[in-house]
């Protein structure tokens, strides 16, 4: 199968960036044809750093790198380096209503943040996102649960592009998880934990011992004792549950089984040391990949050659299609 999904080099990858999709690529890598970006695009549709964008793209990089995602298996590039990206974006803008782009709950969010810098790129991004997946064919589209809608879209889009111009592109499908599809904000359990909200509220892939401990000690829980997941009563202890059962590939059953008698500040300390004993591997992979930063560059470029071939032959059929 075709698989395609992306990262924003926006802020700090979290726990709910890994957890959630790229332990999902991690397993399709094995068996399908994935196309993992770095989706540059896409983070300057709100205000950004320009003098530090190159280096959090290398960064986002160096994550699926980390992560387990193998250049020999996938194909891992920058959007930008593939111009069709925006060609086809503009194209598929043309049919698209704006009032479905109005209706998305990202749109709305991401305005009411950056209220004073609402720009047309932010209201487009979903439109964005489906020349991304439409481009390279995509069959399964691997995310979280707050960029279903985005993929649904993208799906609409293709089927709309097809009926009117003929079959040309395949209509792809979302995959969430089960379980831990929206990972929660620490401090305040009923947000999802963003890459771009203040530090504490998130435990970043990068994050030292300290850090992670300070952080987990001091996120907010829920009156009562019992470490059980109820996510409407108990938000806080449900999504350090969520998190704890994904780190221990366990079921919440068996999780709440292993608290079953247990304070929260042990419960705390355990889900402490967890996330230290998970995340080193990534602190210590970070420091070797920042000693060879051409290797990065040589894998960046690599993909993007690859991926550039298969946009140039998808933009090739929509021409014609469109009469252009
Ligand atoms: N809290 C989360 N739980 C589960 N999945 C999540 N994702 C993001 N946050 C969570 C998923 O991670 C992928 C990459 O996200 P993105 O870079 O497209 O950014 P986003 O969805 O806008 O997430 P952020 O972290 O909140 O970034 P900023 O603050 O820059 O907007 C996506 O598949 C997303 O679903």
């Amino acid at each position: 199968m075709k698989i395609f999904s992306g990262i924003q080099p926006s802020g700090e990858l979290h726990i709910g960036n890994y957890l959630a999709v790229i332990t999902q690529w991690l397993d399709l890598q094995e068996k399908n044809d994935c196309i993992f970006c770095v989706v540059d695009w896409h983070a300057i549709t709100v205000p950004y750093n320009s003098s530090i964008l190159q280096q959090k793209i290398k960064e986002v990089a160096a994550i699926y790198l980390a992560s387990g995602i193998d250049p020999e298996k996938s194909t891992i590039f920058t959007q930008s380096a593939v111009k069709e990206h925006v060609e086809l974006a503009w194209l598929l803008n043309t049919i698209t209503p704006v009032g479905d782009l109005q209706r998305m709950t990202q749109f709305k969010e991401k305005s009411a943040k950056h209220a004073k810098n609402i720009c047309a790129g932010l209201l487009n991004y979903p439109v964005l996102m489906a020349a991304d997946i439409l481009l390279y064919q995509t069959e399964v589209v691997p995310v979280g649960q707050d960029q279903k809608q985005h993929v649904e879209l993208a799906r609409e889009i293709a089927r709309r592009f097809n009926a009117r111009f003929g079959e040309t592109f395949i209509l792809p499908k979302v995959q969430i998880m089960k379980i831990g599809a929206k990972i929660m904000s620490l401090t305040e359990p009923t947000k999802k934990m963003s890459k771009s909200d203040p530090d504490q509220s998130r435990i970043s892939l990068f994050d030292t011992p300290e850090q992670i401990k300070k952080k987990i000690a001091s996120s907010t829980t829920d009156s009562g004792h019992e470490i059980k997941y109820n996510p409407e009563e108990k938000p806080g202890i449900s999504n350090l549950l969520t998190i704890y059962s994904l780190l221990m590939e366990k079921t919440i059953k068996d999780a709440e089984k292993d608290f079953a008698n247990a304070s929260y500040q042990t419960f705390k300390q355990r889900l402490s040391e967890l996330l230290v004993e998970k995340l080193t591997p990534f602190r210590e992979k970070k420091t070797e990949l920042a000693q060879s930063p051409e290797r990065i560059e040589k894998i960046l470029k690599a993909g993007a050659e690859k991926a550039g071939i298969q946009a140039q032959a998808t933009m090739a059929k929509v021409r014609q299609a469109m009469g252009l």
